[in-house]
């Protein structure tokens, strides 16, 4: 069955077939959310991201339940760093940069404990993991191929940081042809003032690149497909 259920949404709502729609969940690592990993070595307080873990579990056991296609994404780099450009290397603290080593084992390096999901969103297995070396989820990965082949247009993005890696992902996916919800509380940054713009933002101009719904919208939303299934 391919009939729409409606989403609330700003500017205004949005209808979503589940079998087109796809959560991406990005970068709910230990290295962003935890300390010793790269999001305090930028000098980020790292607290400031916990309050997205768990509307990230209601959107994602949501998607699991109604049978969205759910992918999961991390930041990082390959141990050699032969993908990381040097001018990203070089951003901050001198002694804790890309590849040094900290208390998660090596910084932003795949492999590592600190490039792990935390453990309240682990991937299941068959759920797609895109490892990426950029900010957006699209740049230098597969994932643009997997979603065509799985025929989504339209993706529900959540995680970490609001400003940088889900607009960058949000952006690059609007640009592709796919309808963007940002799901708002499930999304965090180290800048309260930046998360709130940021939602602003993606929203205005009459959804200029996206919607913002939030985690319990999109739950009920999803849920009701399993109740008229
Ligand atoms: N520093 C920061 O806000 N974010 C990142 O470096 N990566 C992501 O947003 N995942």
């Amino acid at each position: 069955m391919t009939h729409g259920i409606s989403l609330h949404a700003e500017p205004a709502p949005i209808t979503l077939v589940p079998a087109r729609t796809a959560l991406v969940i990005i970068d709910m690592q230990r290295d962003f959310l935890e300390s010793g990993g790269f999001g305090e070595a930028l000098g980020n307080d790292v607290g400031l991201l916990q309050g997205a873990v768990g509307p990230c579990r209601t959107a994602l056991a949501a998607a699991r339940a109604a049978g969205l296609l759910v992918i999961h994404t991390r930041e990082g780099h390959r141990p050699d760093l032969s993908d990381a450009p040097p001018a990203k290397v070089a951003r901050g603290a001198p002694e804790r940069r890309i590849g040094d080593p900290g208390p998660m084992g090596r910084i932003l390096i795949r492999g590592e404990p600190g490039h792990d999901i935390v453990a309240a969103l682990a991937p299941r297995p068959g759920e797609p993991v895109i490892d990426k070396p950029g900010k957006g989820a699209f740049h230098q990965t597969d994932l643009d191929q997997m979603l065509r082949n799985a025929g989504i247009d339209t993706l529900a993005v959540c995680g970490v940081t609001t400003e940088v890696c889900v607009h960058t992902t949000i952006r690059e996916g609007n640009d592709r042809g796919y309808r963007c919800v940002a799901l708002g509380d499930a999304c965090a940054s180290y800048f309260p003032e930046f998360h709130r713009v940021g939602l602003e933002m993606i929203k205005a101009q009459g959804g200029i690149f996206g919607w913002v719904s939030d985690s319990g919208a999109f739950a009920t939303a999803v849920r009701s497909t399993t109740q008229a299934a």
